[in-house]
């Protein structure tokens, strides 16, 4: 009988399944023993997903998205917002205008995208891709979002174009993805103190960290040669701070000094950032705005000489390093900066306040008649315990508005706030002493994560502001400290790229050093640690790459060529 013969061969193929789970039969999959790739660089180029899915199956045959093809989602605002994003993402290229249907469950011939609880994990999703449909699925909005990062790159690479592609079929190869992040915070940094990036910039990097599965953009919004955030209590902070009357040429150290002459600086209306922030939203990306203190606040003291511990005449830093003229903890400055953490905090939703912390020279402390009156009262034996209790107040006002205070290692010196959270960023050891004593952590170690260093011998390439940290090397980064027992390593709540721009004038020059390193950061800090594997990460750059080149974004060529 027809139904026997085809219940047998159910049953053989269930049976194969079963068996194909312990045997050479067993499926490819991307969760591979570190070090063996159980992809073959053909599949690896047909599913060239970064940053690599903790589970993803090969399957023959494909879906074709045709202009036919709706997009099902639910109801709810953030999933149908996640449906619009798709829908926006393949028009140009393909010339579809697909149809936004609204269904809970997955549709034959659709891309449907479903909220399922039963995915459990945060931030993760399922997809599945065979001839008939594309089926994605998460507990949540990001979840789908997520999946549908990597729906992107399984399409061909003419999708990432800017104008109409010339392709007749968009194919997209059959697969069982399944995937969550390793780690909750995903971050990438970009310092915009020392040059300028304009809003539309900030939107396309925050685009880029998106497409990585990156969910935290740390926006470094002062520093001594530029305070770039409009505060409307305080006007001279941007229409003083935010120029500076020239800037270095060349490397800091380069004898003689030479500097451009030419006036340079800029901000971001409040208007401007909230615009930003809801556009990061829609990108599930959160912000972690920085406001420099006690050090690296020469602009804010060159707009408002009062907060420095001696009066005196001063001007916004034309030149890189760490300068001695740094806040001083008297009333008045903590009332400053309570008000301008208040704006603040009202333009970012996000739990994170960063406040700096690093690089504060303590002469100008040392010499204060008020520093040591201080410390008198306080009973701080030190200048660095007058620092702790200068973070602690802060840290308190902070906590008051339902916020958290990030701060770089330095804020350890002389007594860690007992809720801030730290940023490891001189090496390892800041993060292990934080998580010994309980702190969330988040790691950006200089000598992985620090994208302003080389990333190949520096004779040929553009000037940076030294070091080298080449593409293998980001990719080898493992953001847990090897000493930290076992039973505090869940304090790493993750780890970021930063960017320092002392070196970088122009949106080209970010790209070039961001790129591709922020797509082997992406592997390590999203991938499961055991599934690493350099030579595989770099068979699936290549059409990365490609896409990217496509947008007209520099991408620097060295593991490519
Ligand atoms: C140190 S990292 C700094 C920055 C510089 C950077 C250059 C940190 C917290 N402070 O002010 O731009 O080095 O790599």
């Amino acid at each position: 009988m027809l139904w026997n013969t085809k219940a047998r061969s159910a049953l053989l193929v269930a049976l194969l399944s079963g068996l194909s789970a312990v045997s050479c039969l067993a499926p490819k999959t991307f969760a591979s023993p570190k070090g063996l790739e159980p992809l073959t660089t053909e599949d690896l180029t047909r599913y060239a997903v970064i940053p690599r899915p903790r589970v993803l199956q090969p399957a023959p045959g494909h879906f074709v998205w045709t202009a036919e093809t709706r997009i099902v989602a639910p109801s709810e605002a953030a999933a149908h917002g996640v449906a619009q994003y798709l829908a926006e993402l393949v028009a140009t290229p393909t010339g579809f205008k697909p149809q936004l249907e609204e269904g809970s469950a997955a549709k034959p011939g659709a891309v449907s995208l479903r909220l399922d609880p039963s995915v459990s994990e945060d931030e993760g999703y399922r997809l599945n891709v065979d001839a008939s449909s594309v089926d994605i699925s998460a507990n949540s909005a990001r979840g789908l979002f997520y999946g549908v990062q990597t729906l992107r790159q399984l399409l061909p690479t003419a999708l990432d174009s800017t104008s109409k592609a010339k392709l007749s079929t968009w194919e997209v190869p059959a697969v069982h993805v399944e995937d969550a992040p390793r780690f909750a915070y995903r971050g990438m940094h970009l310092d915009v103190g020392r040059h300028f990036f304009p809003a539309p910039f900030i939107k396309q990097y925050i685009d880029w960290l998106a497409r990585y599965k990156f969910n935290t953009f740390h926006w470094h919004l002062t520093d001594d040669q530029g305070w770039r955030i409009e505060i409307k209590q305080y006007p001279k902070l941007t229409e003083v701070g935010g120029y500076r009357k020239e800037t270095l040429i060349g490397h800091s150290h380069d004898l003689p000094a030479k500097f451009d002459g030419t006036r340079y600086g800029g901000f971001y209306t409040q208007e401007q950032i909230k615009d930003v922030v809801s556009y990061a939203a829609s990108r599930f990306v959160t912000i972690v705005p920085e406001i420099e203190m006690p050090g690296h606040s020469l602009a804010a003291i060159a707009a408002y000489p009062e907060l420095a511990c001696s009066p005196g005449a001063y001007e916004v830093g034309t030149k890189w390093g760490i300068f001695e003229d740094i806040l001083c903890p008297k009333e008045e400055t903590f009332t400053f900066l309570q008000n301008v953490l208040g704006e603040v905090i009202e333009l970012f939703p996000g739990p994170y306040v960063h406040v700096g912390g690093d690089e504060a020279p303590k002469a100008r402390w040392r010499e204060s008649e008020l520093v040591q009156r201080l410390k008198a009262e306080q009973h701080l034996t030190s200048e660095d315990e007058v620092q702790s209790y200068f973070i602690k107040r802060i840290d308190d006002f902070l906590n008051s508005k339902q916020r958290k205070l990030v701060g770089w290692d330095e804020i350890l010196a002389g007594g860690l706030s007992p809720n801030a959270v730290v940023m490891s960023w001189r090496g390892f050891d800041g993060g292990t002493r934080a998580a010994q004593l309980g702190h969330s952590v988040i790691m950006t170690p200089h000598s992985f994560c620090y994208f302003d260093q080389y990333q190949a011998s520096p004779g040929a390439e553009p000037l940076a502001i030294g070091g080298q940290i080449p593409v293998e090397k980001v990719y080898a980064f493992e953001p847990v400290p090897i000493d930290l027992p076992a039973d505090q390593r869940h304090f790493v709540i993750g780890a970021q790229g930063s960017v320092w721009t002392e070196y970088m004038a122009t949106p080209d020059q970010v790209e070039y050093m961001v790129f591709p390193r922020l797509l082997a950061l992406s592997e390590t800090i999203w991938s499961p640690a055991e599934t690493r594997n350099y030579p595989s990460f770099v068979t699936r750059l290549r059409p990365n790459a490609k896409r990217l080149q496509q947008l007209g974004i520099k991408v620097a060529p060295h593991v490519l060529d």
